[in-house]
C-alpha cells in the first residue's frame, strides 16, 4: 500500500484552485487545498474538497450503458457500444446528411481541453449543416458577441484589473458565492477586500443584496434594466463633458454616433425603470471618469436578460469613455503573447463575422455566434419537421433538461430522436433519455491545462496537471471516446478522412495535447520550441512547477492594437445591431398580471445541477427556496416558510419561500439546477428534489435575445401566491 500526495488543481469553477490529492493504492481518498499554490495558497471551497465523493460516487456511471426497450439500462462493452453507435451514425448520415446531427456541450467541458477538441472535431467534422449547442447561450455568448462587434474578435474579452483597480463596479456578479466568472482569480474574496484596504471602493449593482454586496456598497437595480442604467452613465459622461475626446478617439471610432444613441437616456428618464436615483447615476459617472483606475465588470446577471449583447457592449463603452479601457487598474485584455496571435485572431474573427452575417438557424432565423446555435431552441430543432431536423443528438457535460428554458418541452422532444448519446458521470434528468450513456473520466482522471481560462486570469498564471489517478471503472476521456468512435464510422467527410489518415500515421499520438503543448510553448514564458532555454512546455509545467507558476505580476496594458483585429486597430462603436437593440429597448413591454420580476441565485454548495449527490455538500439536507421581499409577501398574505406558487406567462412551479429585506422590492430570487425528480440515477439528489425553475422560462423564439441567441433567464415577469 502506498499513499501519495499529488498537487493538481480543481476544475469545477473558474479560479482553478490548487489542490493536493491523496491517492491510496490508486484510489483518490481525499482532496485538500494546496498551500503551495502561488495564488490560491491554501484556499479551496467546500465543493472542491467534496469532489472525492463525486470521483468515488456509487451512483456514478463507470461502464457504457444501453437503454433497453423497457426503458431500463444494461451495461455493454465499449466495443459493442461504439460499434452500434457508429452504425447508427452512418445510417442517419446516409439518409439525412450532416444536418440531422446535433451536439449539446455543457459547462464542465470548458474545463477540459480534450473535451473541447473532441466535441468540436465530431460535430464540426461531420459536415457544415450540423447543429452545435453549448451552455454559452445561457451564459456568455452575448459577451463574446459584444467583443466580436467592438474588437472584431470574440476572444478579445476585457476583464477588470483586479489587483490594481481603485473603483470596481460589479454588475450582475456574486463572486463571494460563484468565485468569479470570466475572471480567474483564486481567493477572489480577498482580492476584492484588498481594493477597499488600499483605499478603493467596490460597488455592487444587483437586485439582491448578495453576499458580495453585503460586504461592500450595494446599488439595488430592477432586474433586466442594466442597459438603461449604462446608457444613462454614457449620457452623463457626454452631457457633462466628462469625456476626454482626444484619448477616446485615439482608441475608437464612432464616438459621435454613440453620443446620439445615448442622448435620450438621461438618468431622470431611466430612474423610474431602473429604480436608481438620478443623482446616484451622475455621481457614479463622474467618479468612473475621475478615478484613474476604475473598472466596470458585468457578469451573468447582465448576460441573461432580454438585451445581453447590448448590455455587454455598453459596459465596455462605459469603460472606454471613462478612460479605463486597456489601462492599468481599468478594464484590460490579457493576451497570451503568442507571436502572430493577432493574425490568427484576424482570420478567425473575419470568418466568425461572416458566419454571423450569413448563417441563420432553421428555427427563428438566429445568427450563428461562436459557431453555435441558441440552446433555447434545441427542442424545436428536434420536433419541427422539415429539412435540417435534428435526429441524432449527443450531449456531453450538460443537463439541458434542467438548464435551458422550458425543460418540459425539451424532455418531451428527446423522445422523438432516432439516436441520443450521452457522455456524463451520471444518469441525469437529461442523459436518462439516451440510447447510450458513455462513462467519462472526472477531472482527476485526466491530464489538463485550462486553455479556456488563460486570458481571464487576473494574475497571468500557468498550471498543468497529469491525471492523479487512473480512470475509475471503464471511464474514458471525451477525446478517447470520439477518437474510437470515428475509427468505426464510415462517413467520410473531409475532416473525418483527414483524421483517418493521421490516425494511421500517428496512432495513439493523435491527440490534442500536442496542440495545447504548442500553445504553452509559444505563449509568454514558453520555451518557443527551444529558442528560450528553460521555458515552459506542458511537461515542464508538470515536472518543474507542479503548483503552477505566475508568469507576470500584472496584465500587460497598451495592447489594444494587438487585440482589436479590425484594420486600423480601433474599437468600433457604431453598429446597426446595437442601434436595433436600443430601438427594441425603447419599445419594450411586459404582460399585465405579472408585477414581480424573477432572478437567479447561486448557492455555495451547489454547482448548477450536478453536485447534489455529494453527502458532504448535502449535509443538513439543504432545500431549494425562493427568496422574496417582506413587503411583497405581506401584500400577498405570505409568511416566511410558506409554500408558494410562482407563475409566469410560460409556466408555474411550487416551492417554499424565505422572506428578506435584502432584495429590491418586486423581485423574487430562485436558484436553478434543482428539480431532480427521479428520472436520473443520482439517489441523494433525487431525495433533495426541488423544482426546475426553468419551467418558468420561455423557449419561444420571440423571447430569445435576437443577436447572440441568449436564453432569457432574468427579469422574468411573475406573480406569486400562497400554494
Ligand atoms: N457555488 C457556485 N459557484 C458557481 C456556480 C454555481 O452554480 N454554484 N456556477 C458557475 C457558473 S456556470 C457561472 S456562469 C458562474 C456565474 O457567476 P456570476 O457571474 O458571479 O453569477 P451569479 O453568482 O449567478 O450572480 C449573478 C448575480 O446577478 C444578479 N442579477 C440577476 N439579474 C440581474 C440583472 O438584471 N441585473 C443585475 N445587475 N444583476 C442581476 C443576481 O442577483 C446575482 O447576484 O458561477 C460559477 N460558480
Ligand atoms: N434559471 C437559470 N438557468 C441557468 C443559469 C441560471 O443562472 N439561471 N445558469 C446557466 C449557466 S451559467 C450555465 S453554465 C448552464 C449550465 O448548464 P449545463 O452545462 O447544461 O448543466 P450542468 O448542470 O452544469 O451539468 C453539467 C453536467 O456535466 C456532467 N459532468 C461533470 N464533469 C464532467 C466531465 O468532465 N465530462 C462530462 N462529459 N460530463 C461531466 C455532470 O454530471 C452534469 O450532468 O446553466 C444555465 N442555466
Ligand atoms: S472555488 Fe471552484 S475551483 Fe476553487 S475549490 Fe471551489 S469549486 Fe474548486
Ligand atoms: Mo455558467
Amino acid at each position: 500500500m502506498t499513499v501519495e500526495h499529488r498537487p493538481t488543481f480543481c476544475r469545477i469553477c473558474e479560479p482553478l484552485c490548487g489542490m493536493v490529492a491523496t491517492v491510496d493504492d490508486g484510489r483518490l481518498v481525499a482532496l485538500r487545498p494546496d498551500r503551495e499554490h502561488p495564488l490560491s495558497s491554501g484556499f479551496a471551497c467546500p465543493k472542491g474538497i467534496a469532489f472525492a465523493e463525486v470521483v468515488n460516487d456509487p451512483d456514478r456511471i463507470t461502464h457504457p450503458m444501453r437503454r433497453r426497450a423497457d426503458g431500463c439500462f444494461e451495461p455493454i462493452s465499449w466495443d459493442q457500444a461504439l460499434t452500434e453507435i457508429a452504425a447508427r451514425v452512418d445510417d442517419i448520415h446516409r439518409r439525412h446528411g450532416s444536418a440531422a446531427f446535433g451536439w449539446y456541450m455543457g459547462n464542465p467541458a470548458a474545463f477540459s481541453y480534450a473535451h473541447l477538441f473532441a466535441a468540436l472535431t465530431f460535430i464540426k467534422g461531420i459536415g457544415r449543416h450540423s447543429h452545435y449547442f453549448t451552455s454559452s447561450s445561457q451564459d456568455t455568448s452575448n459577451r463574446l458577441l459584444a467583443s466580436q462587434l467592438l474588437y472584431g474578435s470574440p476572444l478579445s474579452v476585457p476583464i477588470p484589473d483586479l489587483t490594481r483597480t481603485d473603483l470596481l463596479v460589479l454588475m450582475g456578479a456574486n463572486p463571494f458565492v460563484s468565485h468569479g466568472s470570466f475572471l480567474t482569480a483564486p481567493r477572489i474574496r480577498d482580492r476584492l477586500t484588498d481594493i477597499v484596504k488600499r483605499g478603493g471602493r467596490v460597488v455592487v449593482v444587483d437586485p439582491r443584496r448578495t453576499e458580495t454586496a453585503a460586504a461592500f456598497e450595494w446599488l439595488g437595480i430592477t432586474a433586466d434594466t442594466d442597459a438603461y442604467f449604462l446608457l444613462s452613465l454614457l449620457q452623463v459622461m457626454f452631457a457633462e463633458n466628462l469625456v476626454d475626446r482626444h484619448l477616446v478617439e485615439a482608441q475608437s471610432t464612432g464616438l459621435d454616433w454613440l453620443r446620439e444613441q445615448a442622448e435620450d437616456f438621461a438618468p431622470e428618464v431611466t430612474a423610474g425603470i431602473t429604480g436608481i436615483a438620478p443623482q446616484t447615476v451622475r455621481t457614479l459617472a463622474r467618479e468612473l471618469v475621475r478615478t484613474p483606475r476604475s473598472a466596470v465588470y458585468g457578469r451573468l446577471g447582465t448576460c441573461v436578460g432580454r438585451h445581453g449583447t447590448l448590455t455587454a457592449y455598453l459596459i465596455d463603452a462605459v469603460n472606454l469613455l471613462a478612460g479605463s479601457l486597456d489601462r492599468p487598474g481599468g478594464s484590460v485584455f490579457s493576451t497570451l503573447g503568442i507571436p502572430g496571435q493577432r493574425f490568427s485572431a484576424m482570420v478567425m474573427g473575419a470568418s466568425l463575422r461572416r458566419s454571423f452575417r450569413r448563417k441563420r438557424t432553421r428555427i427563428g432565423g438566429f445568427p450563428s455566434v461562436i459557431g453555435a446555435e441558441p440552446a433555447a431552441l434545441l427542442a424545436k430543432e428536434i420536433t419541427t419537421p422539415g429539412p435540417r431536423r435534428i435526429r441524432a443528438l449527443f450531449v456531453s457535460a450538460g443537463n439541458p433538461v434542467l438548464s435551458v428554458p422550458n425543460g418540459a418541452e425539451l424532455r418531451a422532444a428527446l423522445g422523438e430522436l432516432e439516436l441520443m448519446v450521452g457522455l456524463d458521470l451520471y444518469l441525469t434528468e437529461t442523459t436518462a433519455h439516451c440510447d447510450y450513456v458513455l462513462p467519462v473520466t472526472t477531472m482527476y482522471e485526466r491530464d489538463d491545462f485550462a486553455v479556456t481560462f488563460q486570458t481571464f486570469q487576473a494574475t497571468p498564471f500557468r498550471q498543468a496537471t497529469d491525471a492523479v489517478i487512473a480512470p475509475v471503472g471503464q471511464a474514458r476521456t471525451e477525446w478517447d471516446i470520439v477518437d474510437a468512435l470515428l475509427a468505426r464510422i464510415w462517413v467520410r467527410t473531409p475532416v473525418f478522412a483527414g483524421l483517418a489518415v493521421l490516425r494511421k500515421v500517428l496512432g495513439d499520438r493523435l491527440h490534442p495535447r500536442a496542440v495545447v503543448d504548442a500553445m504553452i510553448r509559444m505563449a509568454d514564458g514558453g520555451d518557443r520550441f527551444g529558442l528560450r532555454r528553460g521555458g515552459l512546455t506542458f511537461r515542464r509545467l508538470i515536472e518543474r512547477y507542479p503548483h503552477g507558476v505566475v508568469v507576470a505580476p500584472h496584465i500587460r496594458t497598451g495592447v489594444l492594437d494587438e487585440i482589436v483585429v479590425y484594420r486600423g486597430g480601433k474599437v468600433r462603436l457604431r453598429h446597426d445591431e446595437i442601434a436595433g437593440e436600443i430601438a427594441r429597448l425603447r419599445a419594450r413591454s411586459t404582460p399585465p398580471g405579472f408585477p414581480l420580476r424573477l432572478i437567479g441565485m447561486r448557492e455555495p454548495r451547489s454547482e448548477n445541477s450536478w453536485l447534489h449527490n455529494s453527502p458532504l455538500l448535502m449535509r443538513g439536507n439543504p432545500v431549494q427556496r425562493a427568496l422574496m421581499h417582506t413587503d411583497d409577501a405581506a401584500a400577498r398574505g405570505i409568511a416566511d416558510g410558506d409554500v408558494i406558487q410562482v407563475r409566469s406567462p410560460y409556466g408555474q412551479i411550487v416551492l417554499p419561500v424565505r422572506l428578506t429585506d435584502d432584495i429590491v422590492t418586486g423581485t423574487v430570487a430562485i436558484p436553478h439546477g434543482w428539480g431532480h425528480d427521479g428520472t436520473g440515477g443520482w439517489r441523494l439528489a433525487n431525495q433533495a428534489g426541488g423544482v426546475n425553475v426553468n419551467l418558468l422560462m420561455s423557449s419561444d423564439p420571440a423571447d430569445v435575445e435576437p443577436l447572440a441567441g441568449m436564453s432569457w433567464l432574468t427579469g422574468i415577469p411573475v406573480e406569486v401566491s400562497r400554494a
